[in-house]
């Protein structure tokens, strides 16, 4: 496994915050697009659009047209329905009338019959035509009922004849949205050309955010969150924001402006450590309680070993007689010889024996460990001041390394334990540990920033082999989860 696979394996094992905080942001306020801007997929995007507006524009019409026969299908009963009201009154006053006249004829009658015996003929006459009238009158209103069945029949059959009709555009309508469905799912899937050609000219769309201020300001915001510290991450977004307000930016392509300008501060600090023809060539190794001293010291110990050197490690913190036992077990996994002092002693008068022994042997590499030093512990700090004092008798030059080893996962703290550590011992690289227990890592790139000090190397984890020299792009594009 590469070393940076390695990284993002584990640095990303627990997920990184950028990576995910830019997801996120460009998620939040985005527009899905199509992928690509190729003539192609904007013909077939503009052919889809036009196929969807003339099924949309079918659609109304035939919705427009059943509305238009629903409509006229009421008006057509309504009339039929004031028509046959009409008759029926129309035929109920002319019997009505029919029946008066014909009872006031009779009553005349019945009074000429008293006074005119001649009468009685020409009144017998009047009854029978006024029954005949009454029994005409009777045919005249079966008539009229009769047409009123007929009429009422014809009504029925046109209202059903309006209801098969709306029934047909209802099922038309209904045909025009299966096709436009059809449409659809066919505008959906890859053509031929796209299924040979790897679905190049599938359906793929990114989701893409115009930069703005409040976009920039959640950059800044997440930036600051991954530990790269408020003035590292405002020049990042500043510079990544450089002509490019307004501009729509997918994740991806925002991961990759973030991944270069990381690359771009890193860059001038990414040095391995540097070796002198001078021997022995004395490093002294300083940092914080448990940032990682020890381990790298047998790491790196175990790396120039295996490139040739020959190594002589002192184990100068003389603190705590675990430290000493840890250091001889990281000597014995790389092969190399470790000189030790009793607990309490001076740790200086162990550095000076340790320059003798290594003239005398004639190694290229002193690596002398010291004590976990916490940055406001006065004392200890000038117990480091005096070995630098002590090895200076022996060489001036010496030591022609001091690496400050610092845990990445104490975020923004390692940037006062760089100013402090600086101050007392001169520092002239950093190692930086733990990379793989922390999903942040951008307090790299503020150290980078602020600092422009080497990192010679970074530690993934406790075994021997993890660790790795410093890889600015590898490192920025594990950082912003960049593929
Ligand atoms: N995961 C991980 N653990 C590490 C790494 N480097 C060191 N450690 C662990 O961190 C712990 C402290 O490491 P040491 O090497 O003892 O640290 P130190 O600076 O020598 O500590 P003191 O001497 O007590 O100040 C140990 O458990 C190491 O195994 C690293 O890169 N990744
Ligand atoms: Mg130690």
């Amino acid at each position: 496994m590469s070393f940076f696979k390695k990284l993002k394996d584990r640095m990303f094992n627990s997920s990184s915050k950028i990576e995910e905080g830019l997801d996120a942001i460009v998620e939040d306020g985005g527009t899905a697009e199509a992928e690509s801007g190729e003539a192609e997929l904007a013909r077939q995007a503009e052919a889809e659009a036009a196929a969807a507006r003339q099924a949309q524009e079918a659609q109304a019409a035939a919705a427009r047209e059943l509305a238009e026969q629903e409509a006229a299908a009421r008006e057509a009963e309504a009339a039929a329905e004031a028509a046959k009201v009409e008759r029926e009154e129309a035929a109920r006053r002319h019997a009505e009338q029919l029946e008066a006249e014909a009872q006031e004829t009779a009553r005349l009658d019945a009074e000429s019959r008293a006074k005119a015996e001649q009468e009685a003929e020409e009144t017998a006459r009047k009854a029978a035509e006024a029954t005949e009238a009454a029994r005409l009158a009777r045919i005249e209103a079966e008539e009229q009922a009769r047409r009123e069945r007929e009429a009422e029949a014809e009504e029925r059959r046109r209202a059903e004849q309006a209801a098969a009709e709306a029934e047909t555009a209802r099922e038309a309508a209904a045909q025009a949205e299966a096709a436009k469905a059809a449409q659809e799912a066919e505008a959906a899937k890859p053509g031929l050309l796209g299924r040979l050609f790897g679905g190049r000219t599938a359906d793929k769309t990114v989701v893409r955010r115009a930069l703005d201020d409040a976009m920039l300001e959640s950059i800044e915001d997440l930036l600051i969150t991954a530990d790269m510290g408020v003035e590292t991450a405002m020049r990042v977004s500043a510079n990544l924001a450089e002509g490019r307000m307004g501009k729509k930016l997918s994740t991806a392509e925002l991961k990759s402006l973030l991944a270069s300008e990381v690359a771009r501060i890193m860059e001038p600090v990414a040095r391995p450590m540097p070796l002198y023809a001078k021997r022995p060539q004395v490093v002294l190794v300083v940092g914080v309680n448990g940032s990682g001293k020890t381990t790298t010291i047998g790491k790196l110990a175990s790396q120039f070993k295996a490139a040739g050197k020959s190594v002589v490690i002192a184990a100068g913190d003389t603190f705590r007689a675990a430290a000493v036992e840890q250091l001889q077990v990281w000597g014995e996994r790389a092969g190399v010889p470790v000189l030790t002092a009793p607990e309490g002693s001076d740790p200086a008068s162990l550095a000076f024996d340790a320059m003798t022994k290594a003239e005398q042997d004639g190694a290229d590499l002193l690596m002398i460990d010291t004590a976990g030093r916490l940055q406001n512990r006065q004392d200890l700090m000038e117990e480091l001041a005096k070995i630098v004092r002590v090895i200076r008798k022996k060489d001036p030059e010496a030591p022609h390394n001091t690496l400050l080893v610092l845990d990445a996962t104490t975020g923004q703290n390692a940037l006062s334990q760089v100013e402090i550590f600086q101050k007392i011992a001169d520092v002239s690289g950093l190692v930086m540990t733990k990379l793989d227990g922390t999903a942040k890592g951008g307090v790299l790139v503020a150290l980078a920033d602020r600092f422009g000090m080497p990192i010679h190397a970074i530690g993934l984890g406790e075994q021997i082999d993890d660790l790795a020299p410093f890889d600015p792009e590898e490192f920025a594009r594990a950082l912003t989860g960049l593929e």
